[in-house]
């Protein structure tokens, strides 16, 4: 996507992403978000990043921390992130995000946070007076990340939409007090991707921090395993295989084979016809091994160094964007720099 500037020059429009490294990245996380990124890198100037100033709201293992910062790295590459066409880094390591988070704290209200239901349900899980203020405060870190590098579209999962509304009210608040400063983003879904839901409850999303590892299909299960939990993925009543919204679990089973086999819906309820759940089931295993196996030997073969250099790489590359925006932010505010 082009856009033509003031000066006449025709500039690529931003699309800017991130994952938390926390837990096991998902098919949700790559049907939501990454399949996104690996088509869109193309079309847009694109900066994927991994943001473990996130994944710190709630308590991190050290050790586990630092594995799975490089690991979701390497992830992106073998899933077709091209290091060529977009930039990868880790969000700690452009400090401009955090100092950006601060002052947008200030343009942000309580009323903005609260009604936030990612925030809702995962506080939900303690006491009011244990939650912690970061993951209260998280939407407004991502709004940061987001409006630090002038994106226009944010490729995500649905969950993440009223987290990009917020972004542009942020936006839009700063730049009316203040002058043109940010370019308002919007948020961008994948068709049936945006919203995979989980294998042991198809009214909640696929999480990495659900409570049963048989809520999802990690990227790096093996065969195996994925046919264990494909069994024991819940069905709804009834056994013919059709795609209907009073068939939730069914739908989110068949919309996970359209997305990974390219088949439409309508062949699959084609396919099945006459067949019950068994059939069904034992061929969306295969589907899901056969999309697994060659993104697995491509993970083996991406190496921590080559993983680290990219990652260095790309905060060096992207941190001048950074700093220039907080030059503007912060002569506009009258804060010396
Ligand atoms: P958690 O549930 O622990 O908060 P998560 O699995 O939602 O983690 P995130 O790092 O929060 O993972 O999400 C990364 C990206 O994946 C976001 O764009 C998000 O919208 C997308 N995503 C996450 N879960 C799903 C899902 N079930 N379906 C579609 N997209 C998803
Ligand atoms: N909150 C997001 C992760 C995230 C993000 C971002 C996504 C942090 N900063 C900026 C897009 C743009 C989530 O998926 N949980």
């Amino acid at each position: 996507m082009k856009t033509i500037t003031e000066k006449n020059k025709v500039t690529m429009q931003r699309i800017f992403s991130g994952i938390q490294p926390s837990g096991n990245l998902h098919l949700g996380n790559y049907l939501g978000a990454i399949k996104q990124w690996e088509q869109l890198q193309y079309e847009y100037e694109s900066i994927f990043c991994i943001v473990d100033l996130h994944a710190i709201t709630v308590p991190q293992d050290p050790i586990e921390l630092r594995k799975k910062t490089l690991e979701v790295a390497k992830i992106y590459l073998a899933a077709g992130v091209n290091p060529d066409k977009a930039t990868l880094f880790v969000q700690s390591q452009v400090k401009e995000h955090t100092e950006l988070a601060w002052i947008l704290n200030t343009m942000a209200r309580l009323g903005d946070l609260e009604k936030m239901t990612q925030f809702k349900d995962k506080s939900a899980k303690s006491e009011k007076e244990t939650v912690g203020v970061g993951l209260f405060d998280y939407p407004v870190l991502m709004a940061a990340d987001i409006l630090l590098y002038d994106t226009a579209l944010v490729p995500v999962g649905q969950d993440q939409i009223q987290h990009i509304e917020l972004a542009r009210t942020l936006a839009k608040r700063f730049n009316a007090r203040f002058g043109e400063t940010f370019t308002v983003p919007q948020g961008k879904l994948s068709d049936e991707g945006a919203l995979i839901m989980g294998l042991d409850d198809p009214t909640k999303k696929m999480s990495k921090s659900a409570a049963s590892e048989y809520n999802y299909i990690s990227l790096t299960d093996e065969a195996e395993m994925v046919r264990k939990k494909i069994k024991k993925a819940v069905t709804d009543s009834g056994s013919e295989i059709v795609y209907s919204d009073d068939k939730p679990a069914l739908k989110n089973l068949i919309n996970i084979y359209t997305l990974l086999s390219g088949k439409t819906k309508e062949e699959i309820a084609k396919l099945y016809q006459g067949k019950g759940y068994g059939d069904f089931k034992n061929d969306l295993a295969e589907v899901i091994a056969n999309f697994l196996a060659p993104f697995q030997a491509r993970l083996k073969n991406i190496s921590d160094d080559e993983a680290l250099a990219i990652l260095h790489s790309g905060a060096e590359k992207i941190r001048p964007l950074a700093q220039k925006k907080m030059q503007a932010v912060k002569e506009r505010m009258g804060i010396l720099f």
